[in-house]
């Protein structure tokens, strides 16, 4: 297997052109003519072929390279006959565009116009391409035109050129619209007014172009077989849609515009003839990103992932630090268990969604914890002993009754404000947080929740909670009140629209209005979203559970 190097083939006046799309990769196994790549000028677009057949072995070159006539494509291993014509790449057929004229030239090779009347502008040599289609159209009659300045865009199946005015002049008259065919000669134009020469503007090294091209390229473009399918260059495809590796349906000149402004047209709505992109299409673009309208996938890429189904706030946050630690010392790599990747997600999406309030107040429970402890004390022998937190279920069940914005959850704009009043609380287990459920809370005595939270709370250490232990909750309580801690905030578990924090009870003075009493106070946090309540309820919710854990025959009112 012989490896050729193809190159560009003569490309006619085209000096330097910009590879704008890579359409083969290593691996890839092309046949002869077969498109590589996709080069452009400022005004034409052509697909450049392959002059054997074989594997792709390596691309030398990317995305806006410069090349030119000789300038290395790719290597390829050449497969069956062409590996025996291997060392000859110089049969190098031409390009798709290759006998297109540079536009220029075409206006060199134009009629000489007029310096008064009306001017025929009429199609130029286009090489040996027939039957283009019209698929832009630049200018409208009225408008005043340059000599040089391009009327329309043709389209073959594998380039796309605009064809420029051989005189400048007003535009009288379009003598074709979108869709029409033309060819060499065809009268596209009449200009009047201030007509110029087109010998006084064509550049004199172009005027020789299309013969050179055609001398210079034997391989007629007849001999480039027609592409399988749509045309590979220039599909339709949706401008919303992902770059795929094909080219947006542009112009060269909206390219180059989308260029100089950064516009990435694969993501550019075409409002033009079947879809293409025009100037004002990226115009429009450029302006609905600068005003934050939309978004270009390069940005939300760099996005953090949204925060929810339902979309999310992508903020530009710089990326997470990576830091080899083992510049400072030795470390030991845990995989996060199950149950912290899950609850991590979900606590990150709560707290990035949900517009957190806190607010902290003491309860009094000295009363409370003489009677808890007074019962468990005669009931000892039951086997079920009641917790602070069961006292504290309970009671935030009647603040849940009081205050029935605590107890819904936001679904869109609407509440929905629920009729039951299950409540949940945080569980530590050795494999991270769960939040197991205690149902109809409100029908219940303290004594059942809590044996229920003790055998709950042990199905969590022992990793047997089932989903539906954990599902269906409307409020949540935190309590490290068997640990330490003053307050804290915690975060709400969505879709509840708030969490109690319960920390370490101790015994404080309390002013009585005569002396200090020592007094057994509970610190409460209540975590609030302020979408859904307001300060003032929050503040009365965490009174109102104050004043029912101070005295508790308050339940019963
Ligand atoms: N103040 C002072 N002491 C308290 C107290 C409080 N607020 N709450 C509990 N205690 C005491 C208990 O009386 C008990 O003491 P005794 O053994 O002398 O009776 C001791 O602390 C241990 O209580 P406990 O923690 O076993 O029981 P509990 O009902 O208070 O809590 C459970 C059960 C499952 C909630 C708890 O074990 C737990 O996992 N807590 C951590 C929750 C958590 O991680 N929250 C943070 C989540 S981040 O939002």
């Amino acid at each position: 297997m012989a490896l050729i190097d193809i190159q560009v083939p003569d490309i006619g006046d085209f000096d330097e052109v910009t590879v704008i799309e890579l359409l083969v990769k290593p691996g890839d196994t092309v046949k002869a003519e077969q498109s590589l790549i996709t080069v452009e000028s400022d005004k034409a677009s052509m697909e450049i072929p392959s002059s054997h057949a074989g594997v792709v072995k390596e691309i030398k070159v990317k995305l806006d390279d410069k090349v030119k006539q000789g300038s290395v494509v790719l290597t390829l291993e050449a497969a069956g006959a062409d590996a025996a014509v291997a060392p000859a790449p110089a049969a190098v057929p031409a390009p798709a565009v290759q006998q297109v004229p540079a536009p220029v030239a075409a206006v060199a090779a134009a009629p000489v116009a007029a310096a008064s009347g009306p001017v025929e502008v009429h199609v130029p040599d286009i090489g040996d391409f027939k039957d283009v289609s019209v698929i832009e159209i630049l200018v409208k009659p009225g408008d005043s035109i340059k000599a040089e300045q391009s009327l329309i865009t043709v389209e073959s199946d594998k380039a796309s050129m605009e064809i420029p005015s051989s005189a400048a002049g007003v535009l009288k008259e379009l003598k074709v619209k979108l869709g029409d065919i033309v060819n060499i000669g065809d009268l596209l134009a009449i200009l009047e007014g201030t007509a110029a020469p087109v010998a006084a503007v064509a550049a004199p090294a172009a005027t020789a172009q299309p013969a050179a091209a055609a001398a210079s390229a034997p391989v007629a473009v007849a001999s480039v077989p027609a592409p399988v399918s749509a045309p590979a260059a220039l599909p339709a495809h949706a401008p919303t849609v992902a770059p795929t590796g094909n080219l947006p349906h542009a112009s060269p000149s909206v390219r180059k515009f989308a260029r100089e402004l950064g516009v990435p047209l694969a993501e550019v709505k075409g409002t033009g003839y079947k879809g293409r992109i025009t100037p004002d299409d990226v115009q429009a673009f450029t302006k609905a990103v600068m005003t934050g309208a939309i978004r270009t996938e390069a940005q939300v890429a760099k996005a953090p992932a949204p925060a929810a189904s339902g979309g999310g706030a992508g903020m530009d946050l710089l990326p997470w630090p990576k830091v080899d630690f083992s510049k400072f010392g030795p470390v030991e790599r845990q995989p996060l268990s199950r149950i912290k990747k899950i609850s991590g997600a979900n606590l990150h999406r709560n707290w990035v969604m949900i517009p957190h309030v806190f607010n902290h107040d003491d309860a009094d429970i000295t009363e409370l914890e003489a009677f808890r402890v007074q019962m468990n004390k005669e009931n000892e022998k039951s086997g079920v002993k009641l917790t602070m937190l069961a006292f504290l279920i309970k009671a935030s069940v009647a603040a849940l009754k009081k205050f029935p914005q605590f107890n819904a959850s936001l679904d869109g704009d609407q509440l929905v404000l629920k009729q039951y009043c299950h409540v949940a609380f945080a569980a530590d287990t050795p494999n991270g947080l769960v939040v197991p459920v205690i149902r109809d809370a409100d029908k219940k005595g303290v004594l059942q929740i809590s044996q229920e939270m003790g055998e709950l709370a042990k199905k969590a250490r022992d990793g047997k909670l089932s989903p539906a232990d954990m599902q269906g909750a409307c409020f949540t309580i935190s309590s490290l009140g068997g640990i330490g801690g003053r307050y804290f905030t915690p975060i709400i578990n969505a879709p509840e629209v708030a969490i109690l924090g319960v920390c370490k009870s101790q015994i404080e003075p309390v002013w009585d209005g005569k002396a200090f009493q020592p007094r057994l106070i509970l610190p409460l946090s209540l975590s609030w979203d302020h979408r859904v309540i307001d300060g003032a309820a929050a503040a009365r919710f965490n009174a109102y559970l104050g004043q029912i854990l101070a005295d508790f025959r308050r339940v019963l009112l």
